[in-house]
């Protein structure tokens, strides 16, 4: 393979933290067998039960402070300083492992973990604590309000305009450690390949999606990330 590639957007999913020791959503010990997406994960749940919502919240909080980033996450920021051209990372994970392994140019498409969001002035702050009910949102003052700053099903990712522009412009795009089962991000596959780019998924079994990529790389991630950036590099 030449990298002759210009463009490179990369989308992650849960997978790629698996082996930092973070849950997966959909294997089979993951966080939707314990959990249903209607009790922690929609603007309605934190409306009817926002104790409930927030406890969710920040057991996985608590999981994040000394989590470090594994030997895929440091392959995707070594491509990034190093490829020639451009590289876009556009996660879907809330955990803050790819700034610790130092990628920079980083989009939370579903939000981060360590920010809440004021959902009365929608001010967002650093937290590393528990968000509770009665907390007091350090710009407006007003409580009941405080929560992660993460993107709910049934509400709109983060930075969509930003994301389609660069799918559509770019000559290759990787997705690593996800399942494809949820949209938008499921769909930026056909995106990438409208736009004429190479698509290759790079994920421990073949994904929902599997049919529209041109290129698939089965396997553990720390094993075949670094191993595809290296090619990329021409290591
Ligand atoms: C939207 C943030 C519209 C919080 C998440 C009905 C009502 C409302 C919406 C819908 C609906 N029906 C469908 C929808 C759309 C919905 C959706 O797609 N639902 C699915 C379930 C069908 N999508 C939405 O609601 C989105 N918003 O549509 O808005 C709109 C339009 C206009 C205006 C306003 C709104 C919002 C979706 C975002 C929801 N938030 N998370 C949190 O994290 O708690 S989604 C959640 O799933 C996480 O972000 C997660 O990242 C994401 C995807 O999961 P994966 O990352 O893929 O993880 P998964 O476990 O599934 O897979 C892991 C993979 O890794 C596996 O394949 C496994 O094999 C592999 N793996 C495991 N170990 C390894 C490995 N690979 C390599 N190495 C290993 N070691």
């Amino acid at each position: 393979m030449t990298n002759n590639y210009e463009r490179i957007v990369i989308l992650t999913g849960a997978g790629l933290s698996a082996e930092s020791g973070l849950s997966t959503f959909r294997d089979k010990d993951g966080i939707w067998s314990k959990y249903r997406i209607e009790d922690v994960a929609t603007p309605e749940a934190f409306a009817r039960n926002p104790e409930m919502v927030l406890d969710f919240y920040n057991t996985r909080r608590s999981g994040a402070h000394d989590v470090r980033p594994n030997a895929a996450h440091e392959a995707l920021a070594r491509l990034e300083a190093e490829h020639p051209g451009s590289v876009m990372t556009v996660t879907q994970n809330i955990d803050p492992l790819h700034e610790r392994a130092g990628t920079m140019n980083l989009i939370h498409m579903h939000g981060e973990i360590l920010k809440a969001l004021c959902a009365h002035c929608g001010a967002r702050t650093a937290v590393e604590e528990n968000l509770t009910v009665d907390l007091a949102c350090s710009r407006c003052g007003n409580s009941g309000g405080m929560r992660p700053d993460v993107v709910w099903f049934g509400e709109m990712p983060y930075q969509m305009e930003r994301i389609y522009a660069a799918l559509g412009k770019c000559d290759l795009f990787l997705s690593i450690g996800t399942s494809g089962n949820v949209y938008p991000a499921a769909g930026f596959v056909a995106e990438a390949g409208a736009a004429g780019a190479h698509t290759v998924e790079l994920n421990l079994e073949p994904s929902e999606g599997i049919s529209m990529f041109d290129e698939a790389i089965h396997g553990k991630a720390t094993e075949v990330v670094p191993a595809y950036v290296d090619k990329l590099l021409k290591r």
